[in-house]
């Protein structure tokens, strides 16, 4: 275990993200985390491209223009008494499109994520297309355009975090101006008072502190969207925005330090998701020993693929957890192997699929053991 978890009095936990960098404020989650169900929001990885800004919720307004009848201007009571309506919540997978990064070779400028850039918490609020209806979107409407309170400069220029969604997802139902996670108002490093939450995206799509959605009838070609966050080939070619989240799983247990015996059995745990098909259908676990050819290859006749159990997961956009239960016959080094497939049939690769920017990245998941 690490000792991220730090005990705050009788039954509590106070968490801390671990930090990747001090300025702007970036941290992953801690790996003792991972094994909630519903990641808590004090540990929960944090991603900031700029400072975090500060609102007060009784000073904080919505402003939705561009191509409407009517701009709209909202305060964040109204917001909430919009959401007496319609209010959803469900548990939602939040993963930076760098989560992994750091496996790649070679590895490709940007926060060097191991695979700890994700958790699943609770998110609850408001469907943006209510908003959007009251102010009415011009037909001629092709994306909205989400902009964040902070500022700073990217590549020497000013800028400010903004991000466009194609017409039909931002007013998808479940598209939350979210003002709740994990039942707590939001807290500041995660978008303090309102983010916007589009589940089955990578997290760069989740605007955090919200204050401005207009309405364009060209695609949006901002920094954040039309050269960071894009798959770009070893030929240097785009090949699009990142968007949906690709398969992918995680082993929580055991980890690399525990104490495993030959004829004992030990439970390999971990979680998997997808932002594609959503649902995961299958989850498989192989066990290597060391004295099997090099780890992590294919090969015919050499240790199989296991399914793991699935536990039902708690909604359409949480995570998977799944369990398989392993009796290690000799001694030695293990790597452990965890391979997600979703209802689409898209499998996680053997290896790091590379890309410039080192985006998507979802090989298969591994731990090392040592069996005594
Ligand atoms: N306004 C604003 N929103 C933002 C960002 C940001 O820097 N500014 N970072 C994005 C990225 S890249 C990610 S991965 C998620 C991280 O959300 P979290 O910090 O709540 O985990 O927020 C997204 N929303
Ligand atoms: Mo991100």
């Amino acid at each position: 275990m690490t000792a991220s978890a730090v005990p705050r009095g009788p039954g509590a936990t106070a968490w801390a993200p671990e930090t990747v960098t001090t300025d702007p404020y970036n941290a992953q989650t801690p790996r003792a985390a991972l094994t909630e169900r519903l990641t808590p929001a004090d540990a929960l990885f944090v991603r900031d491209h700029f400072g975090v800004p500060r609102t007060p919720a009784a000073r904080w307004r919505l402003r939705i223009g561009g191509a409407v009848t009517t701009p709209v201007t909202l305060g964040y009571e109204e917001l909430l008494a919009l959401g007496r309506e319609g209010r959803r919540e469900f548990d939602v997978v939040l993963e930076c499109a760098g989560n992994g990064r750091a496996q790649m070779v070679p590895r490709p400028p940007g926060l060097p994520w191991d695979q700890r850039a994700v958790g699943c918490a609770r998110f609850a609020g408001v469907p943006f297309h209510l908003v959007a209806e009251r102010a009415g979107v011009a037909p001629e409407t092709v994306e909205f355009v989400f902009a964040g309170a902070d500022t700073g400069s990217v590549h020497g220029h000013p800028a400010a975090f903004e991000r466009s969604l194609p017409l039909a997802e931002a007013l998808h139902p479940d598209t939350l101006l979210a003002t709740h996670m994990n039942g707590e108002p939001l807290p500041p490093e995660h978008g303090a008072p309102v983010r916007l939450v589009v589940p089955g995206r990578y997290a760069v799509a989740d605007v955090k502190w919200l204050v401005e959605a207009t309405a364009v009838t060209e695609p949006f070609t901002g920094v954040f969207q039309a050269e960071e966050y894009v798959y770009v080939a070893s030929e240097g070619i785009p090949d699009g925005p990142v968007s949906a989240i690709r398969v992918k799983s995680l082993i929580t247990a055991p980890e690399p330090d525990d104490d495993l015996r030959r004829g004992t059995q030990t439970v390999v745990r971990g979680r998997a998701w997808s932002g594609a098909g959503l649902a995961v259908g299958r989850v498989e676990v192989r066990a290597e020993h060391e004295d099997e050819d090099g780890p992590g290859e294919e090969r015919a006749g050499g240790t199989e693929w296991h399914d793991a159990d699935l536990e039902p997961p708690t909604g359409p956009y949480a995570w998977t957890s799944w369990s398989y239960r392993w009796t290690p016959r000799k001694p030695g080094r293990y790597r452990l192997l965890a391979r997600a497939t979703d209802a689409h049939g898209d499998t996680q690769p053997p290896r790091a699929p590379w890309n410039a920017q080192g985006y998507g990245c979802n090989p298969v998941a591994a731990v090392d053991v040592v069996v005594v």
